[in-house]
């Protein structure tokens, strides 16, 4: 691991920073408790800065794991990280929300910094051991390392969003960042849309090819390495917040907390970083005129905001502080009594337990950030309430609003907006809060840390074992899946729904898979589609597909859609390509007596043997740079007196997109198992659903371990649908 901050901070003591009485603390974020078993497991260690500046600290061992700690001196601390890091990026990736500054030194001492960090990595990393790389402090040393070490695997997440280009081509040293980041293997991001935005910006600066979840970066050497950009949703240890809650001294606390804001009706509760991309001073505009127009009065309701103090020294986060704590201070004036507050401010941190109990006092959890890469906070208080109580006011700028659906959304903008949403949550009838808190906690629950962390890992490594089962986030990924209007449920053959065997012609779909894809056909708005390397034929004699099953073979050249014979599938590329090529050969074999051309399937052959020896070679001469001019890339094969092209180039990718224009889909789910099944997972996009079967790196969001495991998974589809479609009827 390498972070900007160790899983361990230095604390200095009486003594002051130079004393000799320090002691380390471990401040255990979910990350932290996520990844401590795996990293004591593989041996694992963590580089970072131990919090204090200028101190040189010996690497050492804590609890089973590595610390390596960087130093950082007083002027990194200002320039790389309160400068370049939270006056630079941090403004650029929130939208712009308060003015971004740019300095040459700035940038220097990052990319200094950056290449300490990522030398101090190189020098304890094994022979081929992965790297994970954490945050926007450190974007450069993804490509730092790779330069220092071509053996290590890198793995980089981005816990803040990645802005759209529009925003991003401000920063001066764009090029560089992007350049960094795409020395990693796998780049994480919170939400779909930052993927999708890092994407754009590397075409629109580097020209590069992306392809869904793909980006291919040319080496220098006509090769290119194929990285990946793809969302993770981070989440939090929820189990270990449900334990605190179910406590019943944290249970009392919640009590005497409500007994001591004088027992107002309702709680509300805001728990932020004091910063301004939190929307806070938004919050607390809304809440004030409804105290104005009396809407609420203080008896009604109260607001507790913990506004944990925050990059003090840099200027942006000053002047917030005067505001806020102006407005909280007007509040208060104008509409307190001597027994009820309007705002409870604090400004300190405050043990986890005390949070706890704040979270269960809370009938209304305010969340109105501008802009949030997740809002861990949105799902902290979800895990905590495991009595389905208390209302979600959740800001659709968070990342966490992609997947907590189910709470009350607002645009912080929209104040009028958000003071209906207020209402509105302050006033929602038990029934409805329970529904909706017991849907936001299955998904808090059912991606916690844990599986934030394997998942990415997986797809970093691809080489952990897979467990039997389906796992819980994929039913539920599946029971919303189910909902959609029109689905396709496209699956590999081999591997997928039958385990692989010696004897090609002798693999068959396990039993279970047979009933469930039947029982799929016999569903409403469901199509079900075979994407097959084998040629379709052979395809058609080991499946024995119903006549209902549409059919791709050999990578999306063949395809039976819905007709009785086969044809052949062409992508739009490929036509345009093939017109090119007739252009060409034709006006070579027209001016070349004896020559001619033949048309085949998927391109073309340029036919010599009828001309004289000298202008036959001249022909193909000519047909070969003409054709490797405009159409680079394409396949030629030489034969004697012939020169055949071809267009084709299909893969599994492609058929896909065929099988989705052909049926309407609104939604795909894929399967497979094999690397040609990873063009299949890079075509899919948001709202679709992939399923990788066994271990192996992959792009697709879900795995399981074999064709039984399919079989379940498609059976459980079968019932979800069934269902949903029950309920419609
Ligand atoms: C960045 C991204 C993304 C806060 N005050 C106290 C306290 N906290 C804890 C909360 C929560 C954490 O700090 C804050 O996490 P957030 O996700 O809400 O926000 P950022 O700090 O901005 O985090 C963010 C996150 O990275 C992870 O990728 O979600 O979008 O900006 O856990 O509970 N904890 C305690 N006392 C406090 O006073 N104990």
């Amino acid at each position: 691991m390498v972070s900007n901050r160790l899983p361990v901070d230095y604390d200095p003591g009486p003594e002051g920073p130079l004393g000799t009485d320090g002691n380390w603390r471990t401040s255990p974020g979910g990350l932290v408790t996520a990844l401590e078993p795996l990293m004591r497991a593989s041996d694992g260690a963590w580089v970072g800065w131990p919090g204090v500046a200028d101190r040189d600290f010996e690497p050492f061992e804590n609890d089973g794991i590595s610390i390596v700690p960087v130093r950082l001196s007083t002027e990194d601390l200002e320039r790389y990280y309160e400068g370049f890091s939270n006056d630079t990026l941090w403004p650029l990736y929130h939208d712009v929300i308060a003015p971004p500054s740019f300095h040459r030194e700035w940038w220097d001492s990052y990319v200094a910094v950056n290449k300490r960090f990522a030398a101090a990595a190189a020098e304890v990393a094994a022979t081929g051991a992965t790297v994970w790389v954490h945050d926007y402090q450190l974007q450069l040393v993804p490509r730092m390392l790779r330069d220092m070490r071509p053996d290590l695997v890198i793995g980089f997440f981005n816990h803040i969003p990645f802005p759209p280009y529009g925003i991003y081509s401000q920063l001066p040293w764009r090029r560089q960042i992007i350049d960094g980041l795409l020395g990693a293997d796998l780049i994480g991001f919170q939400r779909v849309a930052d993927a999708g935005n890092f994407s754009r910006a590397t075409r629109r600066l580097f020209g590069y090819t992306t392809r869904g979840t793909t980006i291919d970066v040319p080496d220098g050497e006509g090769r290119s390495r194929r990285v990946i950009a793809r969302h993770f949703p981070i989440s939090i240890d929820a189990h270990s917040y449900e334990e605190l809650a179910r406590r019943p001294e944290i249970q009392a606390r919640a009590k005497q907390i409500r007994e001591d804001l004088g027992n107002p009706k309702k709680i509300m509760l805001g728990v932020d970083r004091l910063d301004y991309t939190k929307g806070i001073g938004h919050r607390i505009k809304a809440y004030g005129e409804l105290l104005a127009e009396g809407r609420l009065t203080v008896q009604d309701v109260t607001l507790v905001q913990v506004a944990s103090p925050s990059r003090e020294r840099v200027g942006a986060y000053m002047a917030l502080r005067d505001e806020i704590e102006l407005a909280v201070g007007r509040l208060n004036g104008d509409y307190a009594t001597i027994s009820n507050t309007a705002i409870s401010y604090h400004h300190h941190g405050y043990p986890r337990e005390e949070m706890v109990a704040l979270y269960l006092a809370a009938d209304v959890m305010l969340v109105t950030a501008l802009r949030d890469g997740m809002n861990l906070v949105a799902k902290e208080y979800v895990a905590v309430r495991f009595d389905n109580d208390g209302v979600l006011v959740l800001s659709e700028f968070a990342g966490a609003a992609d997947e907590l659906r189910q709470s009350v959304r607002i645009n912080p903008h929209d104040i009028e907006g958000v003071k209906d949403a207020i209402m509105y949550a302050l006033e929602m009838p038990p029934r409805d809060r329970a529904r909706r808190m017991r849907a936001l906690r299955r998904k808090v629950f059912d991606n916690d840390v844990a599986a934030w962390s394997a998942n990415f890992l997986q797809t970093l490594t691809g080489g952990a074992a897979v467990q039997a089962g389906v796992p819980e986030n994929l039913v539920s990924a599946l029971r919303e899946l189910a909902a959609v209007d029109n689905l396709l449920v496209a699956l590999d053959f081999d591997g997928t729904l039958a385990p692989h065997v010696d004897e090609p012609e002798n693999a068959r779909a396990v039993d279970g898979a047979r009933e469930a894809v039947q029982r799929l056909l016999e569903l409403p708005g469901i199509r079900v589609a075979l994407v097959s390397g084998r040629a379709l034929v052979s395809l058609q004699q080991v499946a024995q597909p119903s006549e209902r099953v549409l059919l791709t073979g050999s990578h999306g050249i063949e395809v039976q859609l819905d007709t009785p014979g086969i044809e052949l599938g062409l992508v739009a590329a490929e036509l345009e390509e093939l017109d090119t090529l007739a252009r060409v050969l034709e006006r070579i074999s027209g001016s070349v007596e004896g020559a001619f051309i033949e048309r085949k399937p998927a391109g073309m052959a340029l036919h010599t043997r009828l001309a004289s020896a000298d202008e036959g070679r001249e022909a193909q001469r000519e047909a070969r740079e003409q054709v490797s001019e405009l159409l680079p890339g394409l396949t030629m094969r030489e034969g004697k007196n012939v020169l055949e092209f071809s267009v084709r180039s299909s893969t599994k990718g492609d058929a896909l997109a065929q099988l989705r224009a052909h049926t309407g889909a609104t939604a795909v789910f894929y399967a497979g198992d094999d690397v040609t099944d990873e063009d299949g997972f890079a075509a899919l996009g948001e709202g679709d659903l992939g399923l990788k079967i066994g271990p192996g790196a992959s792009l697709a969001g879900y795995r399981v371990r074999g064709p039984e495991e399919v079989a379940q998974v498609l059976g459980l589809l079968a019932d979800f649908r069934g269902a949903a479609a029950a309920r419609e009827e």
